[in-house]
């Protein structure tokens, strides 16, 4: 099994992407998995693209993007993704498509084929706080899983696809009072963990756990 992990590059001012330092220190093998790292640009449009060259050049059987939200306390794998580009800030060329539709002949919406429910249970047996994301946002994280989504429903249908969202790590909450975070080691961590969840269910249903929330 090959799993194609991605992080973003630094945007919105932060000097550092905790998701892209976490995927660089992943080890290169999870539970008999290759695991292939790979930076992409926070940049609409040309993240994806980059994305594809990555799996027609490896074929992997499984894209997993990751991404920052701060602001969350956990880790967060994500259920589904959008078709609109609806950007708060300008991304790292700025562009700040506003209400967009990202594919003219996609679904309004993807759901992603990896055990969100496993990856979060294997996260929490390990000590770190996991919870499932019901809404990656509007933003580049949004818009790659969409990509994802949307080229293994055209493209690559054996293919799997999915996003998870790490929180801010302790450097970059110095100057945010109450702001969430996590350590770097604790995210790597997690992220490990998330694959091993990925690898163990590949040929399984996803578990039936309860990660409904109030609303
Ligand atoms: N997080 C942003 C885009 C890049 C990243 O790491 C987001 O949540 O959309």
């Amino acid at each position: 099994m090959k799993i194609l992990v991605t992080g973003f590059d630094p945007f919105g001012g932060e000097p550092i992407n905790p998701a892209l330092e976490a995927v660089k220190a992943l080890p290169d093998n999870i539970l008999g998995a290759e695991v292939i790292k790979l930076e992409i640009p926070t940049v609409f449009g040309k993240s994806a693209e980059v994305v594809k060259s990555a799996i027609l050049a490896e074929k992997p059987d499984v894209v997993l993007a990751i991404g920052q939200a701060g602001g969350r306390f956990s880790i967060t794998p994500e259920r589904i993704a959008i078709n609109v580009d609806d950007a708060r800030i300008p991304d790292n060329e700025g562009n700040q498509p506003i209400d967009v539709p990202i594919q003219a002949d996609g679904a309004a919406a993807y759901f992603t084929q990896l055990p969100i429910k496993a990856m979060v249970k294997q996260i929490k047996e390990a000590g770190y706080p996991a919870a499932l994301s019901n809404s990656a946002g509007v933003f580049v994280c949004n818009h790659i899983m969409y990509q994802v989504l949307y080229l293994i429903d055209k493209e690559f249908p054996n293919m799997k696809g999915g996003f998870i969202h790490v929180p801010f790590i302790a450097s970059q909450v110095v100057n945010k009072p109450n702001q969430p975070y996590m350590s770097l080691t604790d995210i790597t961590a997690s992220l490990e963990k998330a694959i091993e969840a990925i690898v163990l269910f590949d040929d399984k249903e996803d578990l039936k756990t309860i990660e409904g929330t109030t609303h």
